[in-house]
């Protein structure tokens, strides 16, 4: 059987790579692909793919697409013709789409791990397991995300045998839930320096978008034009 892993995530690599060597998994042909500007691009077991321009040979070659944070969308075409999963770093339906837990720490919604079948919507098809993480009120996007990135990997070592054999149930939300996009979280990343608001919101707001060395939120100083980045320290007593 062959198998393409997508991915466009260091972690999720690696740790994918590592699963795979234990002997069980030695009668799949598993290849990897990522996306053009990719961070894996370079790696020599990678091949980097358009899905879109290569939809017809995806389709005759492979039986099973997994997803590991792929930042292209699946066609529809190519998860009507092959069994498609996707490994998404949130708790489906809540906060589909972009960074979902930048997203909880924002408006509260679970967060967690999903892993589901593919359908035409994004980040929508069947569930096939998922499971929440907390977020705690001293969590930035970033210890809210390695929860996140943890727990996909323990449901990945736990459900990949049967990912791969397809010997699973998955169901369907009842809800929709709620999607975010790249441009929502854009448009959060410039602070109204007249907003009013409270503590919980501002600080909410900073703790949503500090994540690493990223630069993310910013205000405009009104002398030079010029951005500022705001990121925030928060530490819990021991
Ligand atoms: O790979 P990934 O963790 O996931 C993203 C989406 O959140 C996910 O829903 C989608 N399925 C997948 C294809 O793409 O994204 P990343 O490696 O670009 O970013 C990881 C985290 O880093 C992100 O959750 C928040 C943080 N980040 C990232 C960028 C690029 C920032 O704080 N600022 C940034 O500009």
């Amino acid at each position: 059987m062959k198998v393409l892993v997508v991915t466009d995530n260091i972690q999720l690599y690696t740790a994918f790579k590592e699963i795979l060597k234990d002997a069980k998994y030695d009668c799949y042909n598993v290849e990897f692909a990522c996306s053009n500007e990719s961070p894996l691009r370079g790696l020599t077991d990678v091949h980097h793919i358009s899905i879109k321009e290569k939809l017809d040979v995806l389709i005759s070659t492979y039986q099973l697409i997994i997803s590991l944070h792929c930042k292209q969308l699946f066609p529809e075409k190519l998860v009507k013709c092959v069994r498609c999963i996707n490994v998404h770093p949130g708790f489906n339906p809540y906060n589909r789409g972009w960074f979902p837990q930048v997203f909880s720490i924002l408006n509260g919604k679970p967060l967690g791990a999903t892993i589901h079948v593919i359908d035409e919507l994004l980040d929508h098809g069947p569930i096939i397991v998922q499971e929440k993480v907390p977020v705690f009120a001293w969590d930035t996007s970033i210890s809210a995300y390695n929860r996140v990135i943890k727990k996909e990997i323990e449901l990945l070592k736990e459900w990949l045998p049967d990912i791969l054999s397809g010997n699973y149930q998955a169901s369907h939300c009842s809800e929709s839930g709620n999607i975010n996009l790249k441009k929502d979280y854009n448009a959060l990343c410039e602070l109204d320096m007249s907003a009013s608001t409270t503590m919980k919101d501002c600080l909410d707001k900073l703790r949503a978008l500090t994540h690493g060395d990223y630069k993310n939120a910013y205000f405009i100083d009104k002398v030079t034009g010029k951005k500022v980045f705001v990121a925030l320290e928060l530490k819990v007593e021991e």
